[in-house]
C-alpha cells in the first residue's frame, strides 16, 4: 500500500494531547513556563514517556536526557526515521513552540497503530533536552552535542543564573540516561514547528516548506564602570555602565537596520549590577542576538559591533569584554527530505510556500549528521516566545498531516 491523500492523523486527539501537556508548567498568562531540567520539565517528560509506552514504543535515553521513543519497523536493521523537537519552553513561552513537533510525532505513531500500518524502517520520536537555551545557554545545546559541535562535559558545565550546572540539574530530576550522545544513526530527521513569524498567516499559506535556516550569533558583553552615588556624583565624573549598555543597544539596532530587510538584532537578556536605585551601575552584562540568512553578513554585524562597542567604551572609560556564547551558520536542508515535505503538502491539497526559518531549531544541528528537513505551520500574528502564542487546530492538523506523509513515505510502508 502506498501513502495516499486520505491518510490523515486524528486532529482532535492531537489537540487534546497539546492541551494536556500545556497543563504542566503553566505560565501566568495562559502560556507555559516549563523550563529545561526543572521539576515541571521532568513531569512533562514522564507524561510523554507514558503516552509513548501506551502506544507500544520503547524509550531510549542518552547522557543528556535526550528521549528516543522507538516504534519498531519490519526491518530492525534499517536506519530509523527520526521525528521530533523539544518539550522545554521559554519562561514566558507558548503551548506549541517545540511541543507541536514532539506530540505531532506521537500522533503519527498513534495513527499508524490505528491503521495497523507497518513501515520497513523503525520510527523514533525525539525530545531534545534544552532547545531553548534560556536557562542554560546556548540554545539547541543537546542536539549540538549529538551533532559533535559541543563536548558532553562542556554541556554539563553550562550554568544557569543561580550557578546551577546543567549536568547536576539533569541528575537531580533523574533524567540522565546511559546511551552515548550522538551514537544513534538516522535515515532522516523531520521536525514540525510553528513558524514563529508572520509570513504564512499573512500569505494565507497552510504549510511552510523549510528549505533553509538563518544563522545566529549570540555575543555576551560585559561593561565595567564605577559604582557611585546617583545624587552626589557630578555628571562629568561618572563612569556609567548602564549608559554604555544603552548606547550599545542603539548600535545593535543601527547595525541590524543597515542590513535590512533580512538582518535582525536585539538584546533580550541584561543584568545591571548592583541594580540599586541610587547607585550608578558599575557593571552590565547582556547578550546580543544577531541573525541573518547569509554568513558573511553575520560576520560583518559582529565586526561592526566589536569596533563600535570599543569606541563607545574608550570614550566613556568603560571596561569591555565580549564573548561569543552561542551561534551557528546558516543551514540548507536536505533536498530529498525537503521534496518529501513539499510533495506531501501538494498531495494533501495544502497551500504551501518555501520558507527560511527565522528561529533556530534542533534540526539546524541534526542537519549536519543526517538528511533533515522541517515542516512549519502558521501561528497567530506570527507571535511566539510570548504566552499569547496561538495556533488553530486546523493549522496543527495540517502541519502534522504533512509530517505524517513525509515520515511514513521515508520509512516505507510494508504491504
Ligand atoms: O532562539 C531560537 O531561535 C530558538 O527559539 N531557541
Ligand atoms: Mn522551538
Ligand atoms: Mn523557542
Amino acid at each position: 500500500m502506498s501513502i495516499n491523500s486520505n491518510m490523515r492523523i486524528n486532529s482532535d486527539r492531537l489537540w487534546d494531547a497539546l492541551m494536556e501537556m500545556a497543563k504542566i508548567g503553566p505560565g501566568i498568562a495562559g502560556g507555559n513556563n516549563r523550563q529545561t531540567l526543572t521539576d515541571d520539565d521532568a513531569e512533562g517528560r514522564a507524561l510523554f514517556q507514558r503516552w509513548c509506552e501506551e502506544a507500544g514504543m520503547t524509550m531510549g535515553l542518552d547522557e543528556l536526557g535526550n528521549m528516543f521513543a522507538r516504534r519498531e519497523g519490519t526491518d530492525p536493521a534499517a536506519l530509523p526515521v527520526y521525528v521530533g523537537s523539544h518539550l522545554d519552553t521559554q519562561p514566558t513561552g507558548g503551548k506549541y513552540d517545540g511541543v507541536l513537533g514532539v506530540l505531532g510525532g506521537l500522533e503519527i505513531v498513534r495513527q499508524l497503530n490505528d491503521m495497523q500500518i507497518k513501515t520497513r524502517h523503525p520510527i523514533v520520536i525525539v525530545n531534545w533536552t534544552n532547545e531553548e537555551g534560556t536557562r542554560f545557554a546556548p540554545a539547541m545545546v543537546s542536539s549540538g552535542v549529538f551533532a559533535g559541535i559541543h563536548s558532553l562535559d562542556w554541556a554539563y558545565d553550562r550554568e544557569d543564573s543561580e550557578g546551577l550546572k546543567l549536568g547536576d540539574e539533569l541528575n537531580r530530576i533523574g533524567w540522565r540516561g546511559e546511551e552515548k550522545v550522538g551514537a544513534r544513526k538516522m535515515k532522516a530527521f523531520f521536525e514540525l514547528h510553528i513558524e514563529q513569524g508572520p509570513i504564512l498567516e499573512r500569505e494565507k499559506k497552510d504549510i511552510g516548506v523549510v528549505t533553509h535556516g538563518q544563522g545566529l550569533n549570540w555575543l555576551e558583553v560585559t561593561l565595567t564602570g564605577k559604582e557611585s552615588h546617583t545624587g552626589s556624583t557630578p555628571m562629568p565624573m561618572r563612569v556609567n555602565a548602564g549608559l554604555g549598555m544603552a548606547k550599545i543597544t542603539q548600535l545593535v539596532d543601527d547595525i541590524a537596520w543597515s542590513h535590512a530587510p533580512n538582518a535582525v538584532g536585539a538584546i533580550g537578556q541584561c543584568n545591571v549590577y548592583p541594580n540599586s536605585r541610587n547607585i550608578i551601575p558599575g557593571k552590565c552584562v547582556f547578550t546580543i542576538d544577531f541573525r541573518h540568512p547569509e554568513k558573511d553578513i553575520i560576520t560583518d554585524m559582529e565586526t561592526r559591533l566589536r569596533d563600535g562597542a570599543k569606541e563607545i567604551c574608550n570614550e566613556m572609560g568603560l571596561g569591555l569584554a565580549i564573548e561569543q556564547v552561542g551561534g551557528f551558520d546558516p543551514v540548507e536542508f536536505d533536498q530529498d527530505c525537503v521534496t518529501a515535505v513539499r510533495s506531501a503538502a501538494t498531495r494533501l491539497g495544502y497551500s504551501h510556500r518555501d520558507l527560511v526559518s527565522g528561529a533556530g531549531h534542533d534540526a539546524c544541528w541534526i542537519n549536519r549528521v543526517a538528511p533533515t528537513a522541517m515542516v512549519m505551520c502558521p501561528c497567530v500574528d506570527g507571535l511566539s516566545h510570548n504566552e499569547a502564542e496561538e495556533i488553530t487546530p486546523d493549522w496543527a492538523a495540517a502541519g502534522t498531516n504533512v509530517l505524517f506523509h513525509a515520515v511514513v513515505e521515508t520509512a516505507q510502508i510494508v504491504e
